[in-house]
């Protein structure tokens, strides 16, 4: 962060606000971790802050320490939109454009607040009135680690922040494996396990997490693994009868599409899931390498992310989709066989 964003937010927290702190939909480990962890801060400074979570997320996020103040937008509608209209700041974190926090959109985008943004994904939108963006980050919970710290705090992390924030740099880094995993990230982290983050814990809660019927659906995904040589890519499909027949539940098919790249030459995996309520095929992209994911997804799938994972959609059904996938690979063959 530069020292004017530092000062001017010195400034706004120098007095009592009104803060309401937003992730984006359907949220992630980073999503929460780093939102939990800006509102233990913000509380144990004296403001009144309020987590509001577009929508509900998976139950092994839940066991965070603040999770019990965290208001659901679609679930708690009337207290959120009280906290939004009472709103001075308004934080957005792990996220950059408005579109991304579903139905709550409207309401952020006639509030009157302060924004601040706090994200790592790639080309931010201008609605903020600070932005602190930065693509580099292995995770928004790694960036707001940096805001405590710029704002000369790093002695305010409790047990409770840490525990918040590691569990987002763990996931977004999908355990300090990704790319942008840096010798700092792992500096972070030891700060925090000094802090009283429980690291062995947060694995344990986070991924040893597994129900009977997601490990059934995960063997059904592994066997309809696709793989394509010719350019090193994999593909799974999972269609809603597949899910329905194994009991599915939100969040149970997270990291599937991770498998394809543990085959050694692959550096591109994507799993198509069918949504029939929503009439779409979900779309996750994977890549390791050069290989850009962000591009690919928004060119073709009306999607996005970040470089080496994306997301996009498709309205056709999954045999057409399939099939219009493998075509656009033969203009990436010289991108895949790097
Ligand atoms: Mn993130």
């Amino acid at each position: 962060m530069n020292s004017e964003d530092i000062n001017a937010i010195k400034k706004l927290l120098s007095v009592p606000q009104k803060i309401v702190i937003v992730p984006h939909k359907n949220p992630d480990g980073d999503a929460i971790g780093s939102t939990l962890a800006l509102w233990h801060y913000l509380q144990n400074k004296g403001q009144q802050a309020t987590v509001i979570s577009p929508n509900d997320y998976p139950k092994f996020l839940k066991w965070m320490p603040g999770n019990e103040y965290i208001l659901n937008y679609e679930k708690e509608n009337r207290q959120a939109k009280r906290k939004l209209n009472e709103a001075s700041i308004i934080f957005t974190l792990d996220f950059n454009h408005l579109g991304r926090v579903g139905q709550l959109e409207e309401p952020l985008e006639n509030s009157n607040a302060e924004f601040i943004m706090i994200d790592h994904h790639q080309e931010p939108s201008d609605y903020a009135n600070i932005t602190y963006s930065d693509v580099t980050m292995s995770s928004t919970c790694e960036m707001v680690y940096n805001f405590i710290e710029s704002l000369g705090d790093t002695s305010d992390i409790t047990t409770e922040i840490a525990n918040c924030l590691y569990t987002g740099i763990m996931t977004d880094t999908g355990s300090f494996a990704f790319p942008p995993t840096t010798s700092r990230t792992h500096r972070i982290v030891a700060n925090l396990i000094d802090k009283g983050a429980e690291n062995s814990k947060i694995h344990n809660e986070v991924f040893n997490t597994n129900t009977p019927s997601r490990l059934h659906l995960l063997g059904c995904a592994l066997k309809n693994l696709v793989i394509l040589e010719e350019f090193n890519t994999v593909y799974i499909t999972l269609s809603q009868e597949e899910l329905d027949s194994n009991d599915f539940k939100k969040g149970d098919t997270e990291g599937f599409v991770n498998y394809g790249l543990t085959l050694n030459e692959i550096v591109f995996a994507v799993i198509f899931i069918e949504n029939k309520e929503e009439g779409i095929i979900k779309i996750s992209f994977r890549s390791e390498g050069d290989f850009l994911v962000n591009e690919f997804a928004s060119s073709h799938f009306s999607g996005g992310g970040h470089n080496n994972a994306a997301g996009g959609r498709s309205n056709l059904s999954m045999q057409d989709t399939v099939s219009r996938f493998k075509s656009l690979l033969k203009n990436y063959k010289n991108k895949l066989n790097p």
